[in-house]
């Protein structure tokens, strides 16, 4: 009997444990739904019935930013169209999941049209920052004054027989050209400092474990790209020499220790095609509102070779500050797993491939690849590739800090093993 008056003592302390906690819990719940009730109320679906296309764009949210005073006012920045919106959500996705959650800067978008309403409504709610989404003025993608838009026409046709990329589309040489002179001149981004310009479809396959703005921006760094290549030189048969041209009527523009071993291999004479890739880019704003790059752009633009030829916006951002800026101004972000079809970055050094949590194949890097421009960036200028965790480790001292800091949950594996040993498997 005393035993049995024991277990039922038992029993009902039990009992009055299980509720308290469950009720601790049911509370607790309640709180962590409020408080994301709070942090997302910028945007719900009900908001969404009352949305007006019309008004400003702008989803806005609530900002949970470590340090609101150290920032500048920068942004990541897209073109895109109605269409792609499953490629612009999947980039979004990743871009949040290696970056943006971090430190949830907002995200412009940029459309030729209005955005419709499910491409805002489902962006909207994958950007942890606040999204904006802007229709172009048709200024801003459209022919300029004085283009023989028949000479055009015939320049399409031809490009188009000689199967240069986009060579018959007239649509690409409006997007080239809004990228070349016109995006900065947005009414919306008249208060931003720098843009990091992100296109649908591609992938960031490593985590970026710093903040790359603060990064530029502590450092002086202007402009920043991951890839660089050759362009082809079909699209581009004046520009170097309009480029040149224009440099020496306005010598006073040319930086002083700018990056022109970069851009020609033979002391300025003909440009050896290497561009800094623009679908990954990030810099400052200041720099393309400023009179050289605005004298650059008009000088290019009185030339016609958007239309009459099919000038890019890699090779011309890559020639301004090439010329512009100094060589040390302009920034090389390495070891994202960047993807744009149809090149990859992965990084080679498994320490760097670990630490970043990396979800790529070494084996198809082009990033150091002898057909990439990449290298050249660093050997012309004498600067340390950031290719090693040792070179890192020695020259780039806060991104090896930020590298170690970057969290990884321990894996099986290296719970059962020491680092380096590979288990194998016989079956
Ligand atoms: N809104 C809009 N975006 C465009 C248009 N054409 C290209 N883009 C965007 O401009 C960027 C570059 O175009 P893309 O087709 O990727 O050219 P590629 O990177 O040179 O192959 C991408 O972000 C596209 O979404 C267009 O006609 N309208
Ligand atoms: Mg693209």
């Amino acid at each position: 009997m005393i035993h049995i008056g024991r277990l039922a003592f038992l029993s009902t302390r039990k009992v009055i444990f299980c509720l308290a906690i469950s009720t601790i819990f049911m509370i607790v719940s309640l709180l962590h739904l409020q408080g994301n009730y709070v942090i997302d109320s910028g945007f719900s679906f009900k908001d969404l019935t009352n949305f007006n296309n019309t008004l400003s764009n702008t989803v806005e949210k609530i900002k949970i930013y470590g340090d609101d005073s150290a920032k500048g006012n920068d942004i990541l920045l897209s073109l895109v169209r109605n269409s792609e919106l499953v490629g612009m959500l999947e980039t979004v996705k990743q871009f949040e999941k290696r970056f943006n959650s971090k430190y949830h800067y907002d995200w412009y978008f940029m459309n030729d049209e209005d955005f419709d309403d499910v491409f805002i409504e489902v962006i909207s709610e994958a950007v942890s920052g606040n999204a904006k989404f802007i229709k172009i003025p048709n200024e801003f993608w459209s022919y300029p004054e004085g283009i023989d838009q028949d000479r055009a026409s015939t320049v399409r046709e031809k490009s188009q027989q000689e199967h240069i990329n986009y060579g018959g589309s007239e649509s690409y040489r409006f997007m080239c050209r809004f990228n070349s002179g016109f995006f900065y001149k947005l009414e919306e981004l008249k208060d931003i400092d720098y843009y990091w310009r992100i296109e649908p479809n591609v992938d960031f396959s490593c985590d970026i474990p710093y903040d790359v703005f603060q990064y530029m921006r502590n450092h002086n760094k202007k402009y920043a790209f991951n890839m660089a290549l050759t362009e082809d030189e079909r699209t581009i048969p004046t520009l170097w020499n309009a480029t040149t041209d224009f440099f020496v009527e306005n010598p006073k523009y040319i930086a002083k220790n700018n990056n022109l071993k970069f851009i020609s291999d033979d002391n300025g004479k003909t440009y050896n095609l290497c561009h800094f890739w623009s679908n990954f880019e990030i810099a400052s704003l200041d720099f393309y509102r400023g009179e050289k790059y605005n004298a650059y752009f008009d000088y290019l633009e009185s030339k016609g070779g958007f239309f009459y030829e099919r000038w890019g916006d890699a090779p011309v951002h890559t020639l301004a500050v090439s010329y512009m800026l100094s060589a040390d101004e302009i920034f090389f972000v390495g070891n994202t797993g960047y993807f744009h079809h149809p090149n990859k970055d992965c990084p080679s050094d498994v320490v760097i491939r670990q630490k970043l949590h990396c979800n790529c194949n070494p084996g198809k890097d082009f990033t150091w690849h002898r057909w990439s421009c990449a290298s050249k960036f660093f050997d012309v200028n004498n600067f340390v590739k950031p290719n090693t965790m040792t070179n890192i480790k020695y020259n780039y001292e806060e991104i090896y800090r930020s590298m170690l800091d970057n969290f990884q949950p321990p894996s099986k594996k290296s719970q059962l093993s020491a680092p380096g040993t590979s288990i194998t498997s016989n079956n």
